[in-house]
């Protein structure tokens, strides 16, 4: 297929998603590991987290954090190519596993500008350091700061919310057609590479997560958050909350930290969909098992060793097939796969993803 062919195939899927989101007439069917995860974070493309990656430099000695938003920048309603000027970006670190963040790095940025914005980065609420989109900045400690406009590393959810979670898209695993709904599109991208001194050390467990919050009534509210991939649009679905409440459970995960997931209900949805979703393979896994695994995804926050480059479940790297992990963790069947697999090229170093297309 030419490189042409395939853009107009993109368009056109984008222009009938762009149908759908704009009646609102079916449920939106491109929502992705965190892209248009709940009707608020939709229609705000710059405070919509789309994904969240932590993995090593290949030398072990420092640890790269990437927050991605704007699901389709510029090409999706509601996205743009740049970050919102009214939007704080948080990506937080949990040093001694309880669920509370020790170390915060938030990001604002100014108006655009011929191009490129302003960026001022904070480390628990003491300025950090300040720079512009689309080049390098580096920061005090042997760290640096990267923020502007990438290809979007995520690969495929269509399949798995279609066949698995009944959500009316009309795909099925592996099916003929294979759509890879984000291959082609953009994202507004944060980097952040900092050393393993900056965490503790070499060999600390540490959890991260990532918020945005919007400046409303001169308060900053939270609009969206995640720590692992997909664990809002696989667990918080219609199969186990119906239609009516799905949307409201939703909105409801992206407002709270994760210390308060389990006392609000969201490990309960986990062990039920793992329940429905292995039934469905013929592998079900009984209550205690579905606990167990209930008690690892909640609260939802990425896990990663400093310098351990095993990649998901020890945090994310960029090609990491994290659906087919979730895949066969859902459906107790390892190996299980939607068949679509990783469609970007990666810079070697930093800020490692792909340049825009
Ligand atoms: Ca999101
Ligand atoms: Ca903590
Ligand atoms: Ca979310
Ligand atoms: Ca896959």
């Amino acid at each position: 297929m030419s490189h042409s062919t395939n853009r107009r195939q993109r368009l056109a899927s984008i222009l009938s998603a762009t149908a759908i989101l704009a009646v609102g007439l079916a449920p939106i069917s491109a929502e992705a590991a965190d892209h248009l995860d709940a009707p608020t974070a939709a229609s705000m493309g710059a405070a919509d987290i789309n994904d969240v990656y932590a993995f090593s430099t290949s030398d072990s000695a420092r640890s790269v954090f990437i927050i991605t938003v704007n699901p389709g920048a510029g090409a999706l309603p509601n996205s743009t190519e740049y970050f919102g000027s009214g939007v704080e970006y948080n990506l937080t670190v949990d040093t001694d596993a309880n669920a509370a963040p020790d170390i915060t790095y938030s990001l604002r940025f100014g108006n655009p500008s011929g191009g490129t914005q302003d960026v001022t980065i904070w480390r628990n609420g003491t300025r950090w350091g300040s720079g512009m989109t689309e080049r390098n900045i580096t920061l005090s400690g042997g760290s640096k700061l990267w923020a502007g406009l990438r290809d979007d590393p995520f690969f495929d959810l269509d399949a798995f919310k279609g066949n698995i979670l009944g959500a009316e898209n009309g795909r099925m695993l592996c099916d003929a057609q294979k759509v890879d709904f984000f291959l082609g599109l953009n994202v507004s991208a944060i980097v952040l590479m900092v050393p393993n001194s900056e965490l503790g050390g070499n060999g600390q467990t540490v959890g991260i997560s990532a918020n945005t919050k919007i400046r409303k009534g001169g308060e900053w509210i939270q609009a969206d958050q995640m720590g692992r991939p997909g664990i809002s649009t696989v667990f918080n679905n219609r199969l186990v909350n119906g239609d009516n409440q799905v949307n409201y459970v939703k909105e409801l995960f992206n407002r709270v930290t994760p210390s308060e997931q389990d006392n609000l209900g969201f490990r309960k949805n986990v062990v039920d969909t793992l329940i429905a979703v292995s039934t469905k393979f013929g592998a079900p896994y009984t209550n205690a098992q579905a606990t167990d695994l209930s008690r690892v995804l909640i609260p939802d926050i990425l896990t990663y060793e400093t310098g351990n480059k095993g990649g998901f479940l020890n945090g994310r790297r960029l090609k990491d097939d994290v659906i087919d992990t979730l895949l066969a963790v859902g459906a107790n069947t390892p190996g299980a796969s939607d068949c679509i697999g990783n469609d970007s090229t990666f810079l070697k170093s930093f800020p490692f993803l792909g340049t825009p297309n």
